[in-house]
Protein backbone atom coordinates (compact mmCIF):
# COMPACT_ATOMS: atom_id res chain seq x y z
CA UNK A 1 0.00 0.00 0.00
CA UNK A 2 0.92 3.48 -0.80
CA UNK A 3 1.03 6.34 0.91
CA UNK A 4 -0.92 9.69 -0.18
CA UNK A 5 1.34 11.75 -1.97
CA UNK A 6 -0.32 15.11 0.34
CA UNK A 7 -1.48 15.46 3.50
CA UNK A 8 -4.49 13.70 4.71
CA UNK A 9 -6.06 15.87 7.56
CA UNK A 10 -8.53 15.01 10.36
CA UNK A 11 -11.60 16.74 8.23
CA UNK A 12 -11.96 18.59 4.83
CA UNK A 13 -15.02 21.26 5.00
CA UNK A 14 -18.45 21.01 3.44
CA UNK A 15 -18.11 23.37 0.42
CA UNK A 16 -21.11 24.39 -2.23
CA UNK A 17 -20.03 24.62 -5.57
CA UNK A 18 -18.86 28.30 -7.02
CA UNK A 19 -21.32 28.22 -9.42
CA UNK A 20 -24.23 27.96 -6.48
CA UNK A 21 -22.07 30.41 -4.00
CA UNK A 22 -22.11 33.25 -6.92
CA UNK A 23 -25.16 33.01 -7.63
CA UNK A 24 -26.01 34.25 -4.46
CA UNK A 25 -22.79 36.32 -3.79
CA UNK A 26 -24.73 38.31 -7.11
CA UNK A 27 -28.05 38.91 -5.05
CA UNK A 28 -25.91 39.88 -2.58
CA UNK A 29 -23.53 42.39 -3.69
CA UNK A 30 -26.32 43.92 -5.77
CA UNK A 31 -29.08 44.00 -2.57
CA UNK A 32 -26.05 45.97 -0.50
CA UNK A 33 -27.28 44.73 2.55
CA UNK A 34 -23.76 43.06 3.84
CA UNK A 35 -25.33 42.24 7.88
CA UNK A 36 -27.34 42.75 10.86
CA UNK A 37 -29.60 40.50 10.28
CA UNK A 38 -30.50 40.64 6.35
CA UNK A 39 -32.41 37.79 4.44
CA UNK A 40 -30.20 35.36 4.12
CA UNK A 41 -29.28 35.36 8.00
CA UNK A 42 -33.34 34.95 8.60
CA UNK A 43 -33.72 32.30 6.26
CA UNK A 44 -31.21 29.94 7.97
CA UNK A 45 -32.72 31.08 11.45
CA UNK A 46 -35.88 30.01 9.94
CA UNK A 47 -34.42 26.75 7.69
CA UNK A 48 -31.80 25.34 11.24
CA UNK A 49 -34.94 25.43 13.63
CA UNK A 50 -36.55 22.69 11.21
CA UNK A 51 -33.11 20.79 10.13
CA UNK A 52 -32.37 20.92 14.22
CA UNK A 53 -36.24 20.11 15.39
CA UNK A 54 -36.52 22.97 17.60
CA UNK A 55 -39.76 23.31 19.45
CA UNK A 56 -38.46 26.35 20.49
CA UNK A 57 -36.17 29.15 19.37
CA UNK A 58 -32.92 29.68 17.77
CA UNK A 59 -30.22 33.05 17.20
CA UNK A 60 -27.43 32.70 14.84
CA UNK A 61 -23.89 33.84 15.77
CA UNK A 62 -20.45 35.04 14.13
CA UNK A 63 -19.08 31.59 16.26
CA UNK A 64 -19.63 29.05 18.72
CA UNK A 65 -17.67 30.42 21.47
CA UNK A 66 -19.23 34.02 21.38
CA UNK A 67 -23.02 32.21 21.12
CA UNK A 68 -22.31 29.87 24.34
CA UNK A 69 -20.61 33.33 26.06
CA UNK A 70 -24.08 34.67 25.62
CA UNK A 71 -25.89 31.68 26.60
CA UNK A 72 -24.21 31.97 30.03
CA UNK A 73 -24.41 35.58 30.32
CA UNK A 74 -28.34 35.74 29.32
CA UNK A 75 -29.27 32.97 32.32
CA UNK A 76 -28.14 35.37 34.90
CA UNK A 77 -26.12 33.85 37.05
CA UNK A 78 -25.28 34.75 40.48
CA UNK A 79 -21.99 36.45 40.02
CA UNK A 80 -18.52 34.67 40.85
CA UNK A 81 -21.21 31.25 40.95
CA UNK A 82 -19.60 27.78 40.07
CA UNK A 83 -20.73 26.33 36.93
CA UNK A 84 -19.76 22.13 36.71
CA UNK A 85 -18.21 21.04 33.29
CA UNK A 86 -15.90 18.55 31.93
CA UNK A 87 -11.92 18.97 31.30
CA UNK A 88 -12.95 16.78 27.63
CA UNK A 89 -13.83 19.50 25.29
CA UNK A 90 -12.20 22.22 23.45
CA UNK A 91 -10.90 25.29 24.94
CA UNK A 92 -13.70 27.53 24.46
CA UNK A 93 -16.04 25.75 26.91
CA UNK A 94 -14.23 26.77 30.55
CA UNK A 95 -13.14 29.93 28.99
CA UNK A 96 -16.45 31.17 28.14
CA UNK A 97 -16.99 30.27 31.99
CA UNK A 98 -14.37 32.67 33.17
CA UNK A 99 -15.00 35.28 30.30
CA UNK A 100 -18.63 35.82 32.57
CA UNK A 101 -16.84 35.90 35.61
CA UNK A 102 -18.10 32.22 36.75
CA UNK A 103 -15.52 29.43 38.15
CA UNK A 104 -15.34 26.36 36.29
CA UNK A 105 -15.35 23.03 38.21
CA UNK A 106 -14.44 20.34 36.53
CA UNK A 107 -16.41 16.63 36.80
CA UNK A 108 -15.28 13.90 35.49
CA UNK A 109 -16.65 11.92 31.98
CA UNK A 110 -17.94 8.60 30.99
CA UNK A 111 -15.57 6.55 29.45
CA UNK A 112 -18.40 5.02 26.64
CA UNK A 113 -19.28 8.41 25.57
CA UNK A 114 -16.49 10.73 27.11
CA UNK A 115 -19.34 13.19 28.11
CA UNK A 116 -19.81 14.32 31.49
CA UNK A 117 -20.52 11.67 34.13
CA UNK A 118 -24.02 12.35 35.98
CA UNK A 119 -23.06 10.13 38.55
CA UNK A 120 -19.82 12.45 39.87
CA UNK A 121 -21.67 15.76 39.21
CA UNK A 122 -23.78 15.83 43.01
CA UNK A 123 -19.64 15.43 44.92
CA UNK A 124 -19.54 18.96 43.15
CA UNK A 125 -22.42 21.01 44.08
CA UNK A 126 -22.06 23.50 46.65
CA UNK A 127 -23.90 26.40 48.15
CA UNK A 128 -22.51 28.78 44.95
CA UNK A 129 -23.24 25.94 42.67
CA UNK A 130 -25.20 27.88 39.56
CA UNK A 131 -25.29 25.89 36.27
CA UNK A 132 -24.13 22.00 34.66
CA UNK A 133 -22.64 22.98 31.15
CA UNK A 134 -22.56 19.54 29.48
CA UNK A 135 -20.48 18.78 26.30
CA UNK A 136 -22.08 16.73 23.58
CA UNK A 137 -18.34 15.61 22.60
CA UNK A 138 -17.73 14.11 19.15
CA UNK A 139 -21.60 14.70 18.18
CA UNK A 140 -22.27 11.91 20.77
CA UNK A 141 -24.65 12.69 23.88
CA UNK A 142 -24.74 13.66 26.98
CA UNK A 143 -27.01 11.84 29.36
CA UNK A 144 -29.53 14.53 29.29
CA UNK A 145 -32.47 12.69 31.82
CA UNK A 146 -29.90 12.25 34.38
CA UNK A 147 -28.59 15.73 34.34
CA UNK A 148 -31.90 17.27 34.41
CA UNK A 149 -32.85 15.41 37.11
CA UNK A 150 -29.88 16.81 39.21
CA UNK A 151 -30.27 20.03 37.88
CA UNK A 152 -34.00 20.31 39.32
CA UNK A 153 -33.52 19.45 42.47
CA UNK A 154 -30.75 21.50 43.11
CA UNK A 155 -32.52 24.47 41.02
CA UNK A 156 -29.65 24.79 38.62
CA UNK A 157 -29.32 26.16 34.93
CA UNK A 158 -28.64 23.76 32.24
CA UNK A 159 -26.14 24.45 29.41
CA UNK A 160 -25.13 22.34 26.84
CA UNK A 161 -21.98 22.65 24.58
CA UNK A 162 -22.98 21.17 21.47
CA UNK A 163 -20.11 22.71 18.61
CA UNK A 164 -19.76 18.47 17.53
CA UNK A 165 -23.69 17.59 17.91
CA UNK A 166 -25.51 19.46 14.58
CA UNK A 167 -28.59 17.28 13.88
CA UNK A 168 -27.69 14.87 16.68
CA UNK A 169 -30.68 13.30 18.21
CA UNK A 170 -31.66 11.22 21.47
CA UNK A 171 -34.70 9.35 21.19
CA UNK A 172 -36.14 10.93 17.84
CA UNK A 173 -35.72 14.50 19.90
CA UNK A 174 -33.63 17.20 18.32
CA UNK A 175 -30.38 17.71 20.25
CA UNK A 176 -30.99 21.28 20.66
CA UNK A 177 -34.22 20.94 22.88
CA UNK A 178 -32.46 19.66 25.65
CA UNK A 179 -31.28 22.18 28.87
CA UNK A 180 -31.94 25.57 28.99
CA UNK A 181 -30.07 26.67 25.90
CA UNK A 182 -27.05 24.42 23.72
CA UNK A 183 -24.52 26.03 21.43
CA UNK A 184 -24.14 24.91 18.02
CA UNK A 185 -20.56 25.86 16.30
CA UNK A 186 -20.61 26.37 12.80
CA UNK A 187 -17.20 26.28 12.03
CA UNK A 188 -15.41 25.47 9.06
CA UNK A 189 -14.27 21.94 10.59
CA UNK A 190 -17.88 21.23 11.46
CA UNK A 191 -20.34 18.51 9.82
CA UNK A 192 -22.87 21.81 8.70
CA UNK A 193 -20.45 24.63 8.45
CA UNK A 194 -20.97 28.83 7.43
CA UNK A 195 -17.08 29.30 7.60
CA UNK A 196 -17.21 30.43 11.17
CA UNK A 197 -20.26 30.73 12.93
CA UNK A 198 -22.69 29.47 15.46
CA UNK A 199 -26.06 29.42 17.09
CA UNK A 200 -28.09 29.36 20.20
CA UNK A 201 -30.84 26.79 20.65
CA UNK A 202 -33.31 27.59 23.53
CA UNK A 203 -36.80 26.77 24.57
CA UNK A 204 -38.26 29.45 26.37
CA UNK A 205 -39.13 31.90 23.68
CA UNK A 206 -38.80 34.62 26.33
CA UNK A 207 -35.49 34.32 25.99
CA UNK A 208 -35.39 35.79 22.54
CA UNK A 209 -35.58 39.52 22.73
CA UNK A 210 -32.21 39.67 25.55
CA UNK A 211 -30.03 37.21 23.16
CA UNK A 212 -31.15 39.52 19.97
CA UNK A 213 -29.39 42.35 22.20
CA UNK A 214 -26.70 40.81 23.69
CA UNK A 215 -25.33 39.79 20.05
CA UNK A 216 -26.27 43.86 18.59
CA UNK A 217 -24.35 45.28 21.12
CA UNK A 218 -27.77 46.06 23.17
CA UNK A 219 -28.99 48.01 20.82
CA UNK A 220 -33.04 47.60 19.84
CA UNK A 221 -33.37 50.65 18.23
CA UNK A 222 -32.09 53.52 16.81
CA UNK A 223 -32.46 55.73 19.75
CA UNK A 224 -32.76 52.33 22.33
CA UNK A 225 -29.91 50.63 24.05
CA UNK A 226 -31.27 48.10 26.30
CA UNK A 227 -28.19 45.80 27.58
CA UNK A 228 -24.17 45.95 27.49
CA UNK A 229 -23.93 43.89 24.34
CA UNK A 230 -21.37 42.64 21.78
CA UNK A 231 -20.83 41.92 18.17
CA UNK A 232 -22.17 39.00 17.99
CA UNK A 233 -23.85 38.95 14.36
CA UNK A 234 -23.45 36.48 11.47
CA UNK A 235 -22.89 38.18 8.59
CA UNK A 236 -24.93 37.66 4.84
CA UNK A 237 -22.12 35.68 2.70
CA UNK A 238 -21.35 33.44 5.31
CA UNK A 239 -25.44 32.74 6.19
CA UNK A 240 -25.12 32.05 2.03
CA UNK A 241 -22.57 29.10 2.60
CA UNK A 242 -24.71 27.92 5.76
CA UNK A 243 -28.17 27.69 3.18
CA UNK A 244 -26.28 26.25 0.45
CA UNK A 245 -24.52 23.47 3.15
CA UNK A 246 -27.58 22.63 4.30
CA UNK A 247 -28.25 21.30 1.14
CA UNK A 248 -25.54 18.97 1.20
CA UNK A 249 -25.33 17.90 4.49
CA UNK A 250 -27.24 14.81 4.40
CA UNK A 251 -25.42 13.54 1.84
CA UNK A 252 -22.44 13.82 3.95
CA UNK A 253 -23.32 12.59 6.63
CA UNK A 254 -24.28 9.34 4.67
CA UNK A 255 -20.97 9.53 3.21
CA UNK A 256 -19.33 9.42 6.86
CA UNK A 257 -22.05 6.66 8.09
CA UNK A 258 -20.39 4.57 5.63
CA UNK A 259 -16.72 5.46 6.72
CA UNK A 260 -17.70 4.56 9.71
CA UNK A 261 -18.93 1.19 9.22
CA UNK A 262 -15.55 0.60 7.16
CA UNK A 263 -13.51 1.49 10.05
CA UNK A 264 -15.57 -0.24 12.17
CA UNK A 265 -15.14 -3.39 10.82
CA UNK A 266 -11.56 -2.97 10.24
CA UNK A 267 -10.63 -1.64 12.87
CA UNK A 268 -12.71 -3.82 15.42
CA UNK A 269 -10.15 -6.82 14.01
CA UNK A 270 -7.37 -5.25 15.78
CA UNK A 271 -6.16 -6.33 19.25
CA UNK A 272 -6.31 -2.98 21.44
CA UNK A 273 -8.29 -0.93 20.24
CA UNK A 274 -11.75 0.40 21.40
CA UNK A 275 -14.34 1.92 19.48
CA UNK A 276 -17.24 3.87 21.13
CA UNK A 277 -20.69 2.62 21.18
CA UNK A 278 -23.57 5.05 21.35
CA UNK A 279 -26.69 3.91 23.01
CA UNK A 280 -29.18 2.47 20.15
CA UNK A 281 -31.50 5.73 21.36
CA UNK A 282 -28.73 8.05 20.22
CA UNK A 283 -28.55 9.47 16.78
CA UNK A 284 -24.69 10.24 15.93
CA UNK A 285 -23.79 13.64 14.18
CA UNK A 286 -20.42 11.91 12.90
CA UNK A 287 -18.37 14.69 13.33
CA UNK A 288 -15.64 12.78 14.29
CA UNK A 289 -14.21 9.20 14.82
CA UNK A 290 -12.29 8.57 17.79
CA UNK A 291 -10.81 5.58 18.92
CA UNK A 292 -9.18 4.25 22.00
CA UNK A 293 -5.81 2.48 22.06
CA UNK A 294 -5.43 0.47 25.14
CA UNK A 295 -3.05 -0.88 26.94
CA UNK A 296 -2.60 -4.22 24.76
CA UNK A 297 -2.49 -2.31 21.41
CA UNK A 298 0.94 -2.84 19.56
CA UNK A 299 2.43 0.63 20.38
CA UNK A 300 1.31 3.48 22.47
CA UNK A 301 -1.11 6.27 21.04
CA UNK A 302 2.02 8.73 20.64
CA UNK A 303 4.06 6.70 18.60
CA UNK A 304 0.76 5.90 16.69
CA UNK A 305 0.13 9.10 16.04
CA UNK A 306 3.57 10.14 14.99
CA UNK A 307 4.32 6.61 12.78
CA UNK A 308 0.76 8.45 10.97
CA UNK A 309 2.29 11.82 10.64
CA UNK A 310 5.24 10.39 8.71
CA UNK A 311 3.11 8.87 6.20
CA UNK A 312 1.22 11.99 5.69
CA UNK A 313 -1.88 10.80 8.08
CA UNK A 314 -2.49 13.83 10.53
CA UNK A 315 -4.70 12.53 13.16
CA UNK A 316 -5.51 14.82 16.09
CA UNK A 317 -5.50 13.90 20.16
CA UNK A 318 -9.03 15.62 20.68
CA UNK A 319 -9.00 16.27 24.28
CA UNK A 320 -4.49 16.15 24.76
CA UNK A 321 -4.22 18.08 27.13
CA UNK A 322 -7.30 18.13 29.10
CA UNK A 323 -8.80 21.88 30.07
CA UNK A 324 -7.66 21.12 33.96
CA UNK A 325 -4.07 20.43 32.86
CA UNK A 326 -3.77 24.21 31.30
CA UNK A 327 -1.63 26.72 32.74
CA UNK A 328 -4.72 28.62 33.86
CA UNK A 329 -6.65 26.04 35.11
CA UNK A 330 -4.45 23.31 36.41
CA UNK A 331 -4.56 24.92 40.19
CA UNK A 332 -8.21 24.92 40.49
CA UNK A 333 -8.60 21.94 43.32
CA UNK A 334 -11.56 20.26 40.88
CA UNK A 335 -8.27 19.72 38.39
CA UNK A 336 -6.71 17.65 40.41
CA UNK A 337 -6.07 14.58 38.40
CA UNK A 338 -7.37 12.23 41.53
CA UNK A 339 -11.11 14.23 40.94
CA UNK A 340 -10.55 13.05 36.80
CA UNK A 341 -9.41 9.67 36.81
CA UNK A 342 -11.31 8.46 33.66
CA UNK A 343 -10.34 11.84 31.66
CA UNK A 344 -6.54 11.63 32.55
CA UNK A 345 -6.80 7.92 31.32
CA UNK A 346 -8.56 8.83 28.46
CA UNK A 347 -6.70 11.82 27.71
CA UNK A 348 -3.27 9.43 26.80
CA UNK A 349 -5.61 6.94 24.77
CA UNK A 350 -7.60 9.08 22.37
CA UNK A 351 -7.15 9.45 18.75
CA UNK A 352 -9.42 10.78 16.56
CA UNK A 353 -8.43 9.72 13.07
CA UNK A 354 -9.87 11.42 9.48
CA UNK A 355 -13.07 11.75 9.37
CA UNK A 356 -14.96 13.50 5.70
CA UNK A 357 -17.11 12.37 3.08
CA UNK A 358 -14.41 12.47 0.30
CA UNK A 359 -11.81 10.42 1.99
CA UNK A 360 -10.88 7.94 -0.95
CA UNK A 361 -11.43 4.41 0.25
CA UNK A 362 -7.98 3.56 -0.46
CA UNK A 363 -6.61 6.05 1.94
CA UNK A 364 -9.13 4.73 4.58
CA UNK A 365 -7.73 1.38 3.88
CA UNK A 366 -4.21 3.04 3.69
CA UNK A 367 -4.94 4.50 7.55
CA UNK A 368 -6.16 0.81 9.21
CA UNK A 369 -3.39 -0.84 7.38
CA UNK A 370 -0.98 1.57 9.11
CA UNK A 371 -2.75 1.19 12.31
CA UNK A 372 -3.02 -2.65 12.62
CA UNK A 373 0.67 -2.59 12.58
CA UNK A 374 2.11 -2.86 8.76
N1 LIG B 1 -16.91 23.88 22.08
C1 LIG B 1 -16.36 22.81 21.51
C2 LIG B 1 -16.59 21.47 22.13
C3 LIG B 1 -15.61 22.94 20.33
O1 LIG B 1 -15.03 21.86 19.76
C4 LIG B 1 -15.45 24.21 19.74
C5 LIG B 1 -14.67 24.36 18.55
C6 LIG B 1 -16.08 25.31 20.37
C7 LIG B 1 -16.79 25.10 21.55
C8 LIG B 1 -15.98 26.70 19.81
O2 LIG B 1 -16.74 26.86 18.63
P1 LIG B 1 -16.23 27.96 17.53
O3 LIG B 1 -16.06 29.26 18.27
O4 LIG B 1 -14.96 27.47 16.91
O5 LIG B 1 -17.37 28.02 16.56
C9 LIG B 1 -10.73 23.17 15.57
C10 LIG B 1 -11.70 24.28 15.32
O6 LIG B 1 -11.01 25.50 14.99
C11 LIG B 1 -12.62 24.55 16.47
O7 LIG B 1 -13.70 25.28 15.95
C12 LIG B 1 -13.13 23.23 17.04
N2 LIG B 1 -13.95 23.40 18.18
C13 LIG B 1 -11.97 22.33 17.39
C14 LIG B 1 -12.40 21.00 17.95
O8 LIG B 1 -11.25 22.07 16.20
P2 LIG B 1 -8.17 23.13 15.83
O9 LIG B 1 -7.21 24.03 16.53
O10 LIG B 1 -8.05 21.69 16.01
O11 LIG B 1 -8.26 23.50 14.26
P3 LIG B 1 -7.23 23.28 13.08
O12 LIG B 1 -7.04 24.61 12.44
O13 LIG B 1 -6.04 22.55 13.55
O14 LIG B 1 -8.09 22.38 12.08
C15 LIG B 1 -8.14 20.96 12.12
C16 LIG B 1 -7.98 20.42 10.72
O15 LIG B 1 -9.09 20.79 9.93
C17 LIG B 1 -6.76 20.93 9.98
O16 LIG B 1 -5.67 20.09 10.19
C18 LIG B 1 -7.19 20.94 8.52
C19 LIG B 1 -8.70 21.06 8.58
N3 LIG B 1 -9.12 22.43 8.21
C20 LIG B 1 -9.21 23.39 9.18
C21 LIG B 1 -9.60 24.66 8.83
C22 LIG B 1 -9.69 25.75 9.89
C23 LIG B 1 -9.44 22.70 6.90
O17 LIG B 1 -9.35 21.81 6.03
N4 LIG B 1 -9.84 23.97 6.57
C24 LIG B 1 -9.95 24.96 7.47
O18 LIG B 1 -10.32 26.11 7.14
O19 LIG B 1 -9.61 23.63 16.26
Amino acid sequence: MKMPDKPIYITSPLLPSLEDLNRELKIIFSSKQLTNMGNYHNLLEQKLKDVLKLKGSLSLFNNGTIALMIALKVLNLAQGSEVITTPWTFAATPHCIVWNNLKPVFCDIKRDSMCIDPSQIEKHITKNTSAILGVHVYGFACDVEKIETIAKKYNLKVIYDAAHAFSSEIDAIGIGNFGDISMFSFHATKLFNTIEGGALAYPDKNLERQIYNFRNFGIRNEELVEEVGINGKLNELQAAVGLLNLKLFENEKQKRAKLKDFYDKTLSKIIGITIPKLASNIKNSYQYYPIIIENNFWTSRNELYDILRKVNIFTRKYFYPLCSDYECYKNLPSANAENLPVANELKNKVLCIPFYGDLPISIAEFICYKIAGN
